[in-house]
C-alpha cells in the first residue's frame, strides 16, 4: 500500500510486557542484522492494522491481541534508496508460543537492557517515547543503507511528542 506522497507503508509491533520487550532479530532482507520489532509492508486490501497482526503471526507465531498505535515514522535514505512510512504499534498482550521464523530470531530483553547499539540508530530516539506510554511522530534522514563494513548514520531528525 503506498500513501499520498506514494512512499510504502510498513507496520512495526514492539511487543511490550513491562518490564520485557520482545525483539527479533532480523535474519534477512532489510535491516538484517539488526534487533528491531515485528512487521512488514502493508499489502493491498488490508487495512494497516490487519497487516500489523499478520505480520506478528508471520514472523514470531504470536497472535496479538490488542493493538495500540504509538506512531508515524517516515525513514528516508539521502542516497534516494528508500522511502518509508511505518506505522508503529505496541501490544502487551499475545497468544500463542513464541518461534524463531525465517525471518526473525526472537529475544526478551528488560528495558533498561535494550540492544540499541543494535539496532537502527533512530529507535534509540523513538523507542523510550514508546515505552513510557508516550505518542509520537516523526521524519528522519538517513545517509545510505547499511552494509557488513558500513552502519547508516542519521543526517536529520524530526521528532514530536503528540
Ligand atoms: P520487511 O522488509 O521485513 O519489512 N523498518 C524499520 N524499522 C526501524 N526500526 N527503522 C527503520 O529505519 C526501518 N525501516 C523499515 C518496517 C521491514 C520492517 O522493518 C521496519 C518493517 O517492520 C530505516 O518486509
Amino acid at each position: 500500500m503506498l500513501n499520498k506522497n506514494n512512499k510504502k507503508i510498513f507496520t512495526l509491533c514492539i511487543i511490550h510486557q513491562h518490564p520485557k520487550v520482545l525483539l527479533g532479530m532480523k535474519k534477512r532482507g532489510f535491516g538484517a542484522g539488526r534487533w528491531n520489532g515485528f512487521g512488514g509492508k502493508v499489502k493491498d486490501g488490508e487495512s494497516i492494522k490487519e497487516a500489523a497482526k499478520r505480520e506478528v503471526v508471520e514472523e514470531v507465531g504470536l497472535k496479538v491481541k490488542e493493538l495500540e498505535k504509538m506512531g508515524i515514522i517516515n525513514f528516508e535514505f539521502q542516497d534516494g534508496s528508500r522511502a518509508v512510512e511505518v506505522h508503529i504499534f505496541q501490544s502487551k498482550d499475545f497468544e500463542g508460543q513464541i518461534v524463531e521464523s525465517e525471518e526473525m530470531k526472537p529475544e526478551w530483553f528488560d528495558v533498561e537492557k535494550l540492544p540499541l547499539k543494535v539496532m537502527w540508530p533512530a529507535d534509540t530516539h523513538w523507542l523510550p517515547i514508546l515505552l513510557q506510554g508516550k505518542k509520537f511522530k516523526g521524519k528522519f534522514l538517513y545517509d545510505h543503507p547499511s552494509t557488513s563494513e558500513y552502519s547508516s548514520q542519521i543526517i536529520k531528525k524530526d521528532l514530536w511528542e503528540i
